[in-house]
């Protein structure tokens, strides 16, 4: 009886135990678990870049939500997927008739200064469209007509710019760039840039507008070049690069006025800072221009094959180290801010 009594007093104490251990262990897991959900609905998961955190993001005043409504919108959501998946793949792209803006102006989800991000996720990189101009409003209405519908089919933060040159100088699409890239930088934190002829329209909407590992040149099969790349070293165009690919090379040069060379040049800094060009698939990457004559005070370059042999020495003198411009004004709608600069003028003259 006694050795009955002690295996039993034995045997409860190996239950009692047990019964503790598996508690312990049944609430550690309980506590593990529910920690696990908190953790997934308050931190996006970057899909491609660790080091990103949106709730770094702060419009300025244009901003369609203030930084608090900002940061917890952004807890709350995941980033947006790598690819798209509203995409609609070769698109209808027609420069005969006309079109309307009206329907987009409406677009609400449009911010003031031509500003979007979707409201399903959190786009992975902040996309400033700069594009040179002047004179071309027709142009631009096809740009804006069709590309907004695009950007935003492509879940990119993004905002359009356009730079125009006032007065009746030779005109410096590269200067107009480099005043893009400053200008855009003083109206929110933006990571990447796109800049764009205002008179090319891919005709592929995965054709990414973003940024890339590498420089990444978009307008690779151009209609007016028979859908096929003039020349390897060609970035002309439509080109993205993120602000260390552009601050790496010193930006733009300021001493292209007139046609050409300019996006020569670009390309030479690229490779001798050891950058090489990414570019989308032959087929995604196509694209056509507005056909057009050359704008008046936009002549051929004379000096632009001399400045191209001599981008090593120049480019660390001349870009956004020496730029200098002045605004003249700032005007935004729904559909892009526009501001105008003066440029100067050549030195020669
Ligand atoms: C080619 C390149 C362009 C650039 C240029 C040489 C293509 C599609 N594009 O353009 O990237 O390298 O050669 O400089 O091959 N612009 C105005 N108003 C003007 C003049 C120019 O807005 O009076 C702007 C506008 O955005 C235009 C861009 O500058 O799209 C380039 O000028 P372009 O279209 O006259 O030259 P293009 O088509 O030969
Ligand atoms: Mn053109």
């Amino acid at each position: 009886m006694a050795e009955f009594h002690g295996s039993f007093g034995l045997l409860q104490r190996t239950c009692v135990l047990l019964v503790a251990a598996c508690t312990i262990h049944l609430s550690v897991v309980i506590v593990f678990y529910l920690r696990s959900f908190d953790v997934v609905a308050r931190i996006p998961v970057p899909q491609h870049e660790l080091t990103r955190t949106p709730e770094t993001s702060a419009r300025n005043s244009s901003a369609p939500d203030t930084p608090e409504v900002d940061a917890e919108r952004n807890q709350t959501l995941q980033y947006c997927p790598e690819t798209p998946p509203r995409l609609k793949g070769p698109l209808y792209v027609e420069f005969s008739e006309p079109v309307k803006l009206d329907k987009l102006m409406k677009d609400t989800r449009l911010s003031l200064g031509g500003h979007y991000r979707p409201s399903e996720c959190v786009s992975q990189q902040k996309v400033a469209l700069i594009i040179p101009f002047r004179d071309r409003e027709m142009h631009l209405k096809y740009w804006l007509f069709y590309m907004h519908p695009i950007l935003q089919r492509q879940q990119l933060d993004y905002g359009v710019y356009v730079i125009e040159q006032d007065g009746d100088e030779t005109f410096n699409r590269a200067k107009l760039l480099n005043v893009g890239y400053v200008e855009a930088l003083k109206d929110y934190d933006y990571d990447c840039f796109v800049f764009s002829d205002v008179d090319l329209i891919p005709i592929d909407d995965r054709n990414l507008y973003k940024c890339y590992d590498q420089p990444r040149h978009l307008s690779v099969a151009m209609d007016k070049f028979g859908f096929k790349l003039p020349y390897n070293q060609y970035f002309g165009g439509v080109s993205s690069l993120s602000k260390e690919q552009y601050v790496k090379i010193n930006g733009f040069p300021n001493n292209y006025w007139g046609w050409g060379g300019e996006d020569d040049d670009v390309y030479n800094r690229l490779s001798f800072r050891g950058m090489s060009i990414s570019r989308p698939d032959h087929n995604i990457g196509k694209c056509k221009m507005i056909r057009h004559m050359r704008d008046k005070l936009n002549q051929p370059n004379p000096q632009r094959f001399t400045r191209i042999s001599h981008t090593r020495e120049t480019m660390e003198k001349d870009g956004i180290n020496s730029l200098s411009y002045s605004v003249v004004s700032w005007e935004k709608t729904r559909l892009y801010t526009k501001i105008i600069v003066d440029v100067g003028k050549p030195p020669h003259i």
